[in-house]
């Protein structure tokens, strides 16, 4: 099965590596790294899957693309049976790194497209090549959905063309105009879907110099650099998830704790000389502002990073702090929902001391509500200052 994009970029020990250069502390130093990796992409493999309806001719279009004929030592199989059930890769020589993988037809496994991608393991291939004969099909139409849904690209192919060309000659309709009338059809049948019409060849798998096939091989090998590169900037989000969890993991204990002192403090008896909704509030205040200070010096998002890292990655210091200035509109709830939970829980606190409710009843109430308010703000700003190193990794990285 194609291997996902993270366990190709980097192996098991460089990834535990850019886990503990991000725990000590060195986040410039795993952008550094990631860069150095992106530049270098000549070695990373491609997983390219190729799909299309039974009998499409996808096998034998592999067996071209390899310079095979069907029958030929370590050809895919071929004919007019379904001939393949299982997703088989078949290196290319003429491409270095390059798997073509000879994927099911995309009507078999009962025709359900969603248990077909489950099967097939879709979201693991970088790169797809759609084979259809004779006329766009339904499932092509799904499949190429599903491929710009999840920001990957593909190419269409039209194969068998040679028998287009015997029909059409057989009609005495010229040729080229035939041609026209195909790929304006396939472009305004994937518009009418909503998907953004690819790169379409029209080839046969007989006829390596003529139509399409020349065409579409000097294509893929010229697009392959921006395709690995396209397959990096998708997989940096999911690297630096991977990256920073263990140090996630550890701040969130950390939160936990500062609520659990919150909730400790706010479980203090009514007797005590300052009232109990102002001893929860202020302690709520301060627990918070310190674990946000302790926050923000553990994810090192300080302007003496952000400058030095500019000049590394050659971006202005002025881009990557755009990154780091909250998005207020999309912060404004949070923030909102944030400040009515605690006005509620005074209220709710000095409505129950007004009515006389038990003091081990406000001591629960006192050290469940400062525990959740704690923990709820501490938890925002963990998860706020995690994207805020997405975004930051990304704009550094970002290749405009
Ligand atoms: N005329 C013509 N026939 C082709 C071409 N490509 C494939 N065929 C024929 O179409 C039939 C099916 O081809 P395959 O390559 O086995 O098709 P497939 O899509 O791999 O089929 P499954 O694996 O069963 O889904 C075979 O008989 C091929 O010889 C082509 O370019 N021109
Ligand atoms: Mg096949």
């Amino acid at each position: 099965m194609a291997q996902s994009t993270l366990s190709k970029l980097f192996t098991v020990q460089e990834n535990r590596n850019l886990q503990s250069m991000y725990n000590m502390g060195e986040l410039e130093a795993v952008i550094l790294q990631i860069k150095s990796k992106s530049d270098n992409l000549d070695n990373v493999q491609l997983n390219i899957a190729v799909l299309g309806d039974v009998g499409s001719g996808k096998s034998t279009f592999i067996n071209a693309m390899r310079g095979l004929q069907s029958g030929d030592h370590g050809a895919a199989p071929t004919g007019n049976e379904e001939t393949w059930m299982e997703p088989t890769k078949y290196p290319c020589q003429d491409l270095p790194n390059v798997q073509l993988w000879d994927l099911p037809g995309t009507n078999s496994f009962g025709f359900e497209l969603n248990n077909y991608l489950k099967k097939v393991k879709f979201e693991s291939f970088d790169f797809f090549i759609i084979v259809s004969q004779a006329r766009f099909r339904e499932n092509d139409a799904e499949i190429a959905k599903k491929i710009q849904g999840q920001g990957k690209e593909f190419y269409y192919v039209r194969s068998k063309i040679d028998n287009d060309a015997h029909s059409l000659k057989k009609q005495g309709a010229d040729l080229n105009e035939g041609w026209r009338t195909i790929r304006r059809d396939c472009i305004s049948n994937f518009q009418t879907v909503g998907v953004t019409p690819p790169d379409i060849f029209l080839i046969s798998s007989f006829d390596l110099e003529e139509y399409d096939f020349p065409r579409l091989k000097s294509t893929l090998a010229r697009d392959l650099p921006s395709i690995k590169s396209n397959v990096l900037s998708r997989s940096i989000p999911k690297i630096m998830l991977d990256v920073t969890e263990p140090k996630k993991r550890m701040l969130m204990k950390r939160v936990w704790l500062l609520a659990i002192l919150a909730g400790a403090v706010g479980a203090v008896p009514v007797s005590v000389p300052v009232p109990v909704p102002v001893l929860s509030v202020i302690t709520i205040i301060g627990l918070t502002v310190a674990g946000r200070i302790y926050l923000q010096k553990q994810l090192e998002l300080s302007d003496k990073l952000l400058q030095s890292l500019a000049s590394k990655v050659a971006k202005p210091s002025s881009v990557l702090k755009a990154e780091m200035i909250h998005r207020l509109p999309r912060k404004m709830p949070v923030a909102v929902t944030n400040v009515l939970l605690g006005i509620t829980i005074a209220s709710c606190m000095i409505t129950g001391i007004k009515y006389s409710f038990s003091p081990v009843t406000l001591s629960i109430f006192g050290a469940v509500s400062s525990f959740a308010l704690t923990y709820k703000l501490l938890k925002d700003s963990l998860k706020d200052r995690l994207e805020t190193v997405q975004r930051l990794v990304k704009s550094a990285l970002s290749r405009d």
